[in-house]
């Protein structure tokens, strides 16, 4: 893996997964789940999202980009919770707190193209990402679109950080394995990814 990456393997336990769970299902009651579309074509990605956070990544027909309210309520997100800044306080080894938490759901056969997370301003912080639920085979490249690739299991409790030379890295979700998890009732998988997006 590149450097900057950091895998660490069941870093939450059961009880601050399912805390967390709880938590989201309240964030999603006050900003719902909405389906992004790809910029220029429109075409819908198989996750669905919301935020949480003063800042929120979208994608629409416009473009991606982050904006401090939900594209279809209006409404400003819900706050990132204290379990989540306490884990990004804890293994970011970035001195502020981060302002947006991306959250995906990935239900039936959603999974995430190789991508790379570069539409914030700052990229001396890390990406931190928590899996919850079904476990994912998520895919690493390397600076270039086209690179060579490895892939990597992620588990439910499973925390990733991608900082340093890793922090503008491709990588994608190929598929996730149903029935893996007990944790969600409905099965599927969510993705969290705390960022820091302007400079301080
Ligand atoms: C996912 N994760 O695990 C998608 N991005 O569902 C990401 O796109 C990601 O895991 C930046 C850093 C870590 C990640
Ligand atoms: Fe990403």
């Amino acid at each position: 893996m590149q450097p900057g990456f950091r895998y660490l393997p069941g870093h939450l336990g059961a009880d601050q997964q399912r805390q967390l769970v709880e938590t989201l299902r309240l964030a999603v009651a006050e900003a719902p789940l909405f389906t992004p579309v790809m910029p220029r074509t429109g075409r819908p990605f198989t996750v669905r999202m919301t935020n949480l956070g003063t800042l929120g990544w979208v994608s629409d027909r416009d473009g991606y980009r982050y904006q401090s309210t939900h594209p279809e309520t209006g409404k400003a997100w819900s706050p990132i919770p204290d379990t989540l800044l306490g884990l990004w306080r804890a293994v970011s080894g970035y001195p502020h707190d981060p302002e947006a938490c991306l959250v995906n759901v990935y239900k039936g056969g959603a999974k995430m193209g190789l991508h790379r997370d570069e539409d914030e301003e700052e990229f001396t912080a890390p990406v931190l990402s928590v899996s919850l639920g079904d476990m994912a085979v998520f895919r690493m490249g390397g600076p270039e679109r086209g690179g060579k690739t490895e892939t990597l299991k992620l588990s439910s409790g499973d925390v990733v950080v991608m900082g340093g030379a890793s922090r503008l890295c491709y990588h994608g979700i190929d598929r996730v394995l149903p029935g893996t998890s007990t944790l969600l009732k409905d099965g599927g998988r969510i993705n969290l990814t705390l960022r820091r997006v302007t400079k301080p």
